[in-house]
């Protein structure tokens, strides 16, 4: 399989599935339908208790069809957060899957939304919506470098910071290019990785609402490829630009900046903030892609609150760039070590990080993360998470 090929068509369905996500928000129809309270008592014997995972269904399973349409076999090994199997109280349950006849879509959603047809037949149109989106020149340099079909996974996140999405409110910008939370801080995540080396190849990270223009959302796309030799990527200059103004209104220009989220451990906080200035912001993707666009040189996370879904992605981006994303647990480690078989110490994909892990907890990355952009940024969280007293 033409790499370049498989890049053009996860740029295409992250894009379809920021365009469902914009319409769910934008059309009053659906929009009720997401924000409606769940009542604990249900009259009706539905089927969609919660209009969230539904909407990150059908993009999962969307990208599911358009993937295994261009090659067929691959749609075995696309993998998401949500099961696309819904259940009622009367215990009849429906499979929602896309079909090749919009019509045949159209009836099975709307037997999912309660006899909703006008919600269903909205949600179909977008679906089924013809968009092809230009990822660049940088394309061209991944000439006719191949991988073999047999050996790739997908991880898909179809609607990371959820919270923020049903929320729906305009992130404040505040000191910096960065907001902490709102509707930018959502991501559409697609990330392949090996099956035989575990490691991350291709990533892609849509942000449908990344600004407004004239009452519209307008999102952003970018991309990366890191196999064998190859480093490609998408990240565009004016991104370069923020990132630089955004550390240039740091007062200490030498401080590196670095993210977490909202329930990081106390302690952790508090020993990096001597040394670096936390941001914080919501999303796993968003702070991701705040690292990969330079506005912060690492994200810190000492939790195991990730998923494979969550970092495959933009952690191929990462890789592209030179940077990565190894476990918290190995700020313990020497740096020269690390450095020297920087992949062996990078998160793995193709199973869970231990056989312990159960449930909810299988595919996470269960020892936290540090996402860093470069070896550099890297060395500094060691050195100061190994030369600071915890006291
Ligand atoms: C969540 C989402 C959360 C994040 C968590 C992810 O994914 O990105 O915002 O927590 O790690 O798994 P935090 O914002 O504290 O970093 P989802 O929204 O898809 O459940
Ligand atoms: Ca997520």
């Amino acid at each position: 399989m033409k790499i370049s090929e498989l890049v053009q068509e996860l740029v295409n369905s992250a894009e379809r599935g920021a365009s469902i996500a914009r319409a769910i928000r934008a059309e009053s129809e659906l929009l009720d339908l997401l924000v409606q309270e769940k009542k604990g008592e249900q009259k009706n014997p539905r089927f969609v208790q919660d209009f969230k995972t539904l909407a990150d269904v059908l993009v999962q399973e969307m990208m599911k069809y358009e993937l295994s349409k261009r090659f067929p076999g691959i749609g075995e090994n696309i993998y998401g957060e949500e099961s696309n199997k819904f259940t009622n109280i009367l215990g009849e349950t429906v499979t929602v899957q896309i079909f090749p006849d919009h019509r045949q879509t159209a009836e099975l959603l709307c037997k999912v939304l309660d006899g909703n047809e006008k919600a269903a037949k909205l949600l179909t149109s977008e679906l089924y919506r013809d968009i092809v989106i230009d990822p660049g020149p940088e394309l061209q340099m991944l000439g006719d470098l191949q991988v073999d079909v047999n050996d790739i996974g997908v991880w898909i996140d179809p609607i990371d910071s959820t919270a923020q999405y049903i929320d729906g409110l305009d992130g404040a910008v505040s000191d910096s290019v960065m907001v902490q939370n709102g509707l930018q801080c959502v991501v559409v995540l697609v990330g392949v990785y090996l099956k035989s080396s575990g490691l991350p190849i291709m990533g892609v990270a849509n942000r449908p609402f990344t600004r407004l223009e004239n009452s519209q959302w307008q999102g952003e796309s970018m991309w990366g490829v890191s196999f064998n030799q190859t480093r490609v990527f998408s990240i565009q200059t004016h991104e370069k630009e923020a990132g630089k103004v955004a550390k240039e209104t740091n007062n200490d220009v030498k401080k590196l900046s670095v993210l977490m989220s909202q329930s990081e451990l106390q302690i952790i906080q508090e020993l990096f903030g001597r040394y670096m200035g936390i941001r914080h912001a919501a999303g796993a993707g968003y702070k991701l892609l705040g690292v990969i666009q330079g506005h912060c040189d690492a994200y810190v996370l000492s939790k195991g609150s990730t998923f494979k879904w969550d970092t495959c992605g933009p952690h191929a981006i990462l890789l592209a760039l030179g940077g990565g994303i190894i476990s918290f647990k190995f700020l313990e480690d020497a740096f020269s070590k690390i450095a020297d078989s920087s992949m062996k110490y990078q998160l793995k994909y193709n199973a869970p990080d231990n056989e312990s892990l159960t449930g909810g907890a299988k595919w996470s990355n269960s020892q936290g993360l540090v996402a860093y952009r470069s070896l550099a940024e890297l060395k500094q969280v060691i050195d100061i998470y190994q030369t600071t007293p915890t006291n």
